[in-house]
């Protein structure tokens, strides 16, 4: 979230909610945001968002430049694919991956986990950052030729998953080629959270 507003060059109001003492998982914050994660966006009339592309289509929608989703229904619908790619069979994969196994302390109380689950979760990611790795052989960014969420999702996963034990195959060349690119992007370095430079993430 805090590399999308740098590169949207937006700035709104924040308020910390501590994740590691579960503050997200109680109320009062699960009376606004019953998914009980972060982050979430509240708007001037209450209404509070929750889902971290959600916050970005409104964002978008209300500050369409520069646009990171797209600036045509076209470009659009090509962002979506390949966040739902991204998501769907990589980041997603990770998060659980991490969730079931060296995050089960924190999450076997919060949401439901399947340990035995955890290192297939792993593999898939591994498979799939491989057939990743084809598709982007000669492209800049994850959409062709456009730096857009696609980017930031992935880029921030695999930060994360670096910092918990699931680093990159540099069998991946085109992937490790594209992470360097991004992580040379200012807003990688500007929206690092201290608590996430403990952990030796990057960006
Ligand atoms: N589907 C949610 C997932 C968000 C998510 O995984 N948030 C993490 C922090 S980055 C969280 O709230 N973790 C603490 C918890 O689940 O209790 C989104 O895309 O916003």
């Amino acid at each position: 979230m805090r590399m999308f507003l740098i590169e949207k060059n937006l700035s709104i109001p924040t308020k910390v909610v501590d994740l590691l003492k579960g503050e997200n998982r109680q109320p009062p914050y699960t009376d606004r945001n019953p998914g009980g994660q972060l982050p979430a966006l509240e708007l001037d009339n209450g209404q509070c968002i929750g889902e971290t592309v959600t916050i970005w289509e409104y964002l978008e929608e209300k500050h369409p430049q520069p646009a990171l989703i797209g600036a045509t229904a076209e470009e659009r619908a090509d962002t979506r694919q390949w966040q739902r790619r991204i998501e769907q069979n990589i980041t997603e994969n990770m998060y659980n991956g991490f969730r079931f196994a060296e995050g089960l302390p924190l999450f076997k109380d919060r949401v439901p986990c399947e340990p035995d689950a955890a290192p297939g979760l792993k593999r898939i990611v591994q498979t799939r950052l491989k057939w990743l790795d084809g598709l982007i052989a000669r492209r800049e960014f994850i959409v062709p030729n456009r730096f857009t969420i696609a980017d930031i999702i992935l880029y921030c996963g695999m930060d994360f998953a670096t910092s918990v034990g699931q680093p990159i195959d540099p069998a991946c060349k085109n992937v490790t080629e594209w992470f360097k690119r991004i992580d040379e992007r200012p807003s990688a370095k500007a929206s690092l959270h201290p608590a996430s430079a403990q952990m030796k993430m990057k960006g």
